[in-house]
């Protein structure tokens, strides 16, 4: 029996409602480390959602319950005053650095000779985070502190609890412990809080580290929750009773104590192995989903750790690898301007074509004006690029020294390029925007966001459409696209009668998404995917929501005090209201769809449906699939328990041959799913 089932059985037998909710806290602290340490979540979003609203009314109605490692217990009140100073009972040593493979060789070398013998390494990726230090007492999360200097932190106790891959109790722990570890920021939120900044009109931050401090030092710990920062743990510091002789040793305990480890690590014999595995990760750590600067090069046996000591400032017994950064030198050759669907104007670099971080690099952002007067960017200078978390092109600084005294000085326009209304620029924010509230520029953006796919989701709708369907002056907003009929669309080049049936169709289609989804697709400044889902669960009308207040929002874990304001903002403005009333007058669903699962019978099924039905559409018969407890994936894995096969199935039915997987043809399919419709 796996051990969610173990817990979900230790639930349902639970004599009272102490042990019912003590059951419930350790269920969903289980499913949250399958979810956030092991990424194989084993409980549909939708029970897991029902049993943690169940677990918050059991300690609303018996507070005495509670307990500080309750899953309800991550985000607490917000702090009054500054951080209080920790000194750390072990300093958190900073590394020596090498930067080739002689050094490295040099380093092992020395090693070798203090020792008397070779000895194992463990090499692993350096996190470019903050280095963070947990107490657990009697495994219970107490106290997390910054590194500080060394020798004194910062207490953030209320601020690294909420980072979710980080356990509130460990089982089976020493009586005391310090876990040491990296909080970092994934690159994809990084892309997505810098979307949200820009769109604010708020300065970005430059790169995921500086965001990761930021979030680190916020004094309401919902803002730094809301910022999904993660946590790989990779040493100790004070202990008592931890029996821990190598490094080794020590990355497989903080798993058994289920902490996000950086799987990438590995054990060598030879300090040949070491520099081989440096070689290996300089090219693959650009495809990993978080920033990394180097590798950390640690002697694995605590015998020999000990024998070689620390000087005051690192360990004798390890030593950081730095990668040399990614930076080329370009031209800028022109400035552009974009308009985003907030209406803020953000300025382009047009670059010199170069090759930085394994792809072409034509253009960087450069955020906003005071980007540009900062750095003293100018047309026709030659500017040093690099790809801040690995994707997003950055000019780094130019070289004055370079100018020939044809470069251009670049202002922000004071009027928009597209409708030549004034641009103006709020107090306290770094952006310019369109004041035009119906600028098309800022419409076109607006119908993109709608139409895409974790929004209203609407096939062959695309930006290519939107600018056709504007440019034939057939749609300005979005609403207008729920009036379009075929006949419109058929006067447009290039559309033919069956993709004007289409595109009808999957517009239709999308009116009855649900709230969680138009929340989203609406725009409203800070609400993502995730909290238009989220606000949709506890305010299941739009009508009720509405009518929220600030305070009411934020009674939701999730919902921090700004996306609170942000919510009430967006419906106290009268065109917002207006857009709302059409859309509902045009047949937009404004409730949220709750789905219910109508079966089970296909718990444990990973299915893969491929090729045409004659019966239904593959979506249609992937949703009557799930709905009955199967998982619904689009390739063919070793992990694929069924592959349903209509005409013309291809290459995934061979493979799925191939593996020995059961086949499903239509007609079974039919018998399969008979007593379902
Ligand atoms: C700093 C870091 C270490 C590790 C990873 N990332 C870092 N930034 C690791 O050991 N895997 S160790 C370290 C330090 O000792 N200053």
């Amino acid at each position: 029996m796996t051990v969610l089932n173990q817990l979900k059985d230790a639930y349902s037998k639970a004599a009272n409602v102490e042990e019912k909710t003590h059951a419930l806290q350790q269920l969903l602290a289980h499913c949250g480390y399958l979810y956030y340490v092991k990424d194989a979540p084993e409980m549909e979003d939708y029970e897991y959602d029902k049993l943690y609203r169940e677990l918050v009314e059991l300690e609303t109605a018996h507070p005495e319950y509670i307990t500080s490692y309750s899953p309800t217990q991550r985000v607490g009140a917000k702090l009054t005053g500054d951080f209080p100073k920790v000194i750390h009972g072990r300093p958190m040593l900073s590394l020596s650095n090498v930067f080739n493979a002689d050094e490295v060789r040099a380093f092992g070398e020395r090693v070798r000779k203090e020792l008397g013998h070779t000895p194992e390494y463990v090499v692993e990726l350096k996190i470019d985070g903050l280095a963070v230090n947990i107490h657990y007492e009697n495994g219970l999360f107490t106290r997390a502190v910054t590194r500080g200097d060394g020798k004194v932190g910062e207490d953030v106790t209320a601020n690294v609890r909420t980072i979710q891959s980080v356990p509130l109790y460990i089982e089976n722990a020493p009586p005391y412990i310090e876990i040491r570890g990296e909080a970092y920021m994934p690159h994809k939120e990084f892309q997505r809080i810098n979307e949200e900044r820009e769109a604010a009109g708020i300065a970005t931050f430059v790169n995921p580290r500086n965001a990761a401090a930021g979030s680190l030092r916020q004094l309401d710990p919902a803002m730094t929750a809301s910022r999904n920062l993660d946590f790989f743990a990779y040493a100790i510091g004070m202990e008592e009773g931890a029996n821990i002789h190598s490094q080794k040793e020590l990355l497989e305990a903080l798993e058994s104590y289920h902490f996000h480890v950086n799987p990438h690590y590995t054990l060598c014999h030879t300090i040949d192995d070491v520099v081989e595995r440096i070689a290996y990760w300089d090219e693959e750590r650009h495809n990993l989903p978080y920033d990394t600067d180097g590798m950390v090069i640690k002697v694995n046996s605590f015998e020999d750790q000990e024998q070689l000591g620390a000087t005051v400032k690192d360990p004798r017994w390890a030593t950081a690898y730095k990668y040399a950064p990614d930076e080329v030198e370009t031209i800028v050759n022109d400035i552009t301007i974009n308009i985003g669907r907030t209406g803020v104007l953000t300025p382009t670099a047009e670059l010199e074509p170069v090759f930085v971080s394994g792809t072409n690099v034509a253009r960087a952002t450069l955020h906003n004006g005071d980007f540009i007067k900062d750095k003293d960017i100018r047309i026709g200078d030659h500017v040093l690029i690099h790809k801040a978390a690995e994707i997003i092109p950055e000019v780094i600084k130019a070289f004055p020294e370079k100018r020939t005294g044809n470069e251009v000085v670049f202002t922000m326009p004071t009027q928009c390029p597209i409708c030549n209304s004034p641009t103006v620029r709020r107090e306290g924010e770094v952006a310019v925007r369109c004041s035009n509230p119906h600028c098309p520029a800022v419409e076109k953006e607006k119908i993109i966001h709608f139409a895409s796919r974790d929004a209203m989701n609407i096939e062959g709708l695309g930006p290519s459409i939107v600018e056709s369907l504007i440019r034939y002056k057939l749609i300005s907003t979005v609403a207008d696209l729920y009036k379009l009929t075929e006949d419109q669309l058929i006067t447009m080049e290039r559309m033919g009668k069956k993709s004007a049936q289409n595109l009808v169709k999957a517009i239709a289609e999308s009116k009855s998404r649900g709230l969680g989804r138009l929340l989203f697709a609406l725009g409203i400044r800070l609400i993502g995917a995730k909290a238009g889902q989220t606000i949709a669960q506890q305010f299941p009308s739009m009508d009720a929501l509405m009518n929220t207040t600030e305070e009411d929002f934020t009674h939701i874990a999730e919902i921090g005090p700004t996306m609170a304001a942000s919510l009430v903002q967006y419906f106290k403005e009268p065109h917002h209201r207006e857009l709302i009333e059409e859309l509902r007058a045009l047949g937009v669903v404004m409730e949220e769809t709750i789905e219910v699962p109508q079966g089970d019978e296909l718990a444990g099924e990973t299915i893969v449906l491929t090729g045409t039905l004659a019966s239904m559409g593959r979506k249609e018969a992937g949703d009557l699939l799930a709905s009955h407890g199967a998982k619904i994936t689009g390739s063919v894995s070793k992990k694929t328990t069924m592959v349903i096969a209509g005409e013309e199935a291809g290459s995934k039915l061979t493979k799925a041959e191939s593996l020995g997987i059961r086949i499903v043809y239509e007609a079974e399919f039919l018998e399969l799913i008979k007593d379902w419709q």
